[in-house]
């Protein structure tokens, strides 16, 4: 194996830049005659605006200019798009304007904005921008938003519906219920959470007045996509004439994936204002305003044969969207969700319904895992209480079930074409690695100290590599979802990797260099990725749904295998002989049979200095440009224990021992992909027992607002994992790559709550599981079992 190559635990190469401090963030930027944007926003969460005053605010010192919704009318200045309707539709999608124009329908909407010299200067004046709203009853509940006499946000969307969708074969889900030897039903609540990126969202936009065109620096995960709707449905401009660069980024967790209002805002003021305009969002906004993610209530049943063979399995889930539809609305909701429903087993019949409203809330978009460790929740919960339940145990019943490797490609009833897997062995490792056998005898050690000790299971599939273009079209985006990848090279040998993906702390500059390093035999350090900037890289779909090695990085073992074709003619040039002579291998281009040789860098050269290339037959230059649509999605799994121990007095869980075996294909870095799943664990863990966004139900505010109500996990919360890969190629990439971004983050709630049930032997634990919720059910359940 290469020491820089595929496999490799090769360093980060950008860590430098970021743990030295030397990352150039969007807030990093700073223009010539910059000016500054505060947003004033609803303090409401439902309300009417009477009347919006900006004199006193526009006369303020430093104060550049003060806009609101009318002044976007005026201008023509289109409203925010959604990019998705779920197949077959329909889906109600009332208007977002960038700016409330008459209405406010979630605390932090934005009302007006104030630009200023300085940030201190519109921040001051903001204050002055007198707003009189008639407040409006809030709705909030998502399991309520359709009952009479709630508050309706939308004319469009009467009784706050916004889908009402279904998958699955519902005949078939029946009849397996009615024929049914034991029915186990759960009913859970799947917690709002807010991202928390460690770098807030920011953006700052220009106006060149030359060549009448734009420049946006923002946070995006998807530059390209930003810029299309910017140009296409809000400006109505020409593509070309915006250029979207997302420079370095600090995390996203797919909050940086939704297009938000204020980029268009910062974008469409910067020409009216004649400067360039910058915003950065305050802990508190981004709190507020970046997109949350989550947020069900869900009524789930598995139904299972005498001999615990499953059956069939009915969801309903009422998927809260928050007041408008974000860019990507209800994918996360529908087809991200319900088509994971079958986990790794063999279902015969599998139904899901999926009823979407709106609220008075933050709107909901894509959150690391983004409907599959909704899925993974209600399948795992209900597996593990089934097992428990018909006294076949948690690992047989799982046994019996799984998909077995010869019954692939398998379709499942609920349109995925799961391509391959092998569950059993996976399952075996994780219960060695976790000493399954030797649980029952820590229980009573633990027990002897007066701790409750449980353990939990999380066999989890996932579909991710998003998305075979076809398939993204079916299911309703409004894209395509392949990836686009170019290879420069310069004449001394060093070459510049354009990606359309997007890393937000990935570490894509150290794995797709790696790929090329793999393919053309180039050093590491003669290789630089560049992503993130429309004006360089040709096209892209950005970075979430773990697509960015199996897509982007296939798209780049294109573009080589293109330059390879190439650059074997010139070799065979140099070499005199018939390209059908020549073998390339670890950099070097050999006539078959011979030592005479020519190295990459002999050919990279020759190829910028063709003094003698037959013009004719060959071109100079090297370059390769690719695109890459897969075949399919690619279906990482694994399984992950989970044991906790409990303190009955306080209520505190604490996880003692995490196990994690994952079938992420061909590792193309063992050292980042760790890290990738030590990040998805502890986001999983944030969800189970720490995170919740929380809105008073009555008033609509979020409670949650700041570090100090909301908890986010940290490192002394977590023991150190014990990680195993058994992993297969995919079968259809060129690399065998499957994603691995977001499988922490879709097994860990279940294997949670599965062991914090079994230490309390109670059927559920609401999420977050926190001491007090977990000490309440403690005394509920003694209660009952008192009584009992
Ligand atoms: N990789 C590998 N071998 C594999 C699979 C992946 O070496 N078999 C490497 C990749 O080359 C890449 C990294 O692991 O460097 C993650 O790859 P991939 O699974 O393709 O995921 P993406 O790069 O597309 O990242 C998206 C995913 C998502 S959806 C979220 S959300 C998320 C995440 O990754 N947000 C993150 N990880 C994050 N990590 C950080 N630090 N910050 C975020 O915001």
């Amino acid at each position: 194996m290469s020491t820089t190559g595929i496999g490799a635990r090769v360093l980060r190469k950008e860590d430098h830049r970021f743990i030295t401090g030397k990352g150039r963030y969007t807030d990093d930027i700073v223009l010539p005659r910059q000016s500054y944007a505060v947003f004033v926003r609803s303090p409401h969460a439902h309300a009417r605006i009477k009347k919006i005053s900006t004199k006193e605010a526009a006369a303020a010192s430093g104060v550049v200019a003060v806009l609101t919704g009318e002044d976007l009318k005026k201008d023509g200045v289109g409203g925010l798009p959604c990019g998705f309707v779920p197949a077959p539709g329909p889906q109600n999608s009332p208007p977002r304007p960038a700016l409330a124009q008459g209405r406010v329908r979630f605390v932090g909407d934005p009302v007006a904005m104030v630009i200023a010299e300085t940030a201190a200067a519109a921040r001051t004046a903001a204050e002055l921008v007198d707003i009189d709203y008639k407040a409006l009853k809030a709705c909030v509940d998502p399991a309520r938003a359709r009952d009479k006499g709630q508050p309706q946000l939308h004319d469009e969307a009467p009784n706050n519906l916004c889908i009402d969708w279904q998958l699955g074969n519902k005949e078939e889900t029946d009849q397996a219920f009615a024929k049914a030897d034991h029915v186990t039903r759960l009913e859970f609540i799947n917690n709002r959470k807010v991202p928390n990126a460690m770098e807030p969202r920011s953006a700052n936009a220009s106006y060149d007045q030359g060549t009448e065109s734009w420049t946006l620096y923002t946070t995006s995960q998807n530059p390209h996509i930003t810029r299309l709707l910017l140009a296409a449905f809000e400006l109505s401009i020409p593509e070309h004439k915006l250029r979207v660069i997302a420079p370095d980024i600090g995390g996203g967790f797919g909050s940086k994936i939704p297009h938000y209002p204020e980029e268009l805002l910062v974008t469409w003021a910067s020409r009216k204002v004649g400067r360039p305009v910058k915003w950065t969002a305050e802990r508190s906004e981004s709190f507020m305003t970046d997109t949350h993610g989550r947020d069900h209530v869900t009524v789930a049943e598995l139904a299972l044969d005498g001999t615990g063979k499953m059956l069939g399995l009915r969801v309903g889930t009422i998927a809260n969207l928050g007041a408008y539809l974000s860019t990507f609305g209800a994918l996360s909701a529908t087809y991200l969700y319900a088509t994971l429903l079958s986990g790794q087993y063999a279902i015969p019949g599998v139904h899901c319904t999926v009823t979407g409203v709106f609220t008075n809330t933050c709107p909901i978009d894509a959150e690391r895992g983004a409907g599959r460790p909704e899925a993974t929740y209600v399948v795992e919960r209900l597996v593990e209480q089934a097992g428990r339940e018909t006294g076949i145990g948690i690992v047989e019943l799982r046994r019996r079930n799984f998909i077995k490797p010869d019954a692939f490609p398998y379709q499942t009833p609920v349109a995925l074409l799961y391509d391959s897997g092998n569950y059993d062995p996976v399952l075996d490792e994780a219960l060695k690695l976790a000493d399954y056998n030797g649980f029952e005898k820590r229980k009573k050690a633990a027990a002897k100290k007066g701790k409750l000790r449980g353990l939990g299971l999380s066999t989890y599939i996932e579909a991710c590599g998003l998305a075979p273009s076809n398939v993204a079209g079916a299911i309703g985006a409004g894209v395509g979802l392949f990836e686009s990848a170019e290879i420069r090279f310069s004449p001394t040998g060093s070459a510049q990797v354009l990606s359309g993906a997007k890393a937000q702390g990935q570490g894509h500059e150290t794995t797709f260099a790696q790929l090329v390093s793999d393919k053309l035999g180039l050093a590491l350090d003669k290789i630089d990725v560049v992503e993130g900037d429309t004006g360089e890289v040709q096209w892209g779909h950005g970075t979430y749904g773990s697509r960015s090695l199996v897509v982007g990085g296939s798209a780049i073992m294109k573009a080589c295998d293109k330059t390879i074709e190439k650059a074997t003619k010139v070799a065979a040039h140099l070499l005199e002989a018939s390209a059908a002579d020549i073998k390339f291998e670890a950099g070097t281009f050999t006539v078959k049979g011979t030592d005479r040789t020519k190295t990459i860098g002999d050919v990279i050269m020759a190829s910028y200095v063709p003094h003698n290339f037959p013009l004719q037959d060959m071109e100079p230059g090297l370059d390769s440009r690719a695109f890459y649509d897969p075949a399919n999605f690619t279906f990482p799994f694994g399984c992950h224990i989970c044991e906790v121990e409990v303190d009955p007095e306080t209520g505190v869980t604490e996880i003692v021992n995490w196990v994690a075996v994952d079938d992420f294909g061909t590792i193309v870095n063992p050292m980042i992909v760790e890290g990738q799943v030590h990040g998805g664990i502890t986001h999983g863990v944030g969800q189970a027992l720490y995170e919740k966004a929380h809105y008073d139900p009555d008033t609509g505010q979020l409670l949650t607002g700041s570090y100090v109500d909301y908890q986010m996990p940290r490192a002394g919360d977590l023991p150190s994992f014990k990680l195993g890969f058994k992993c297969t190629p995919s079968p259809h990439n060129p690399i065998g790559a499957k994603g691995c971004g977001e499988a922490g983050a879709i097994a860990a709630p279940a294997a949670v709550i599965n062991a914090l049930t079994d230490a309390l032997g109670v059927r559920d634990v609401p999420m977050p599981a926190t001491p007090q919720t977990v000490w309440r059910t403690l005394q509920q359940s003694g209660a009952r079992q008192a009584a009992e």
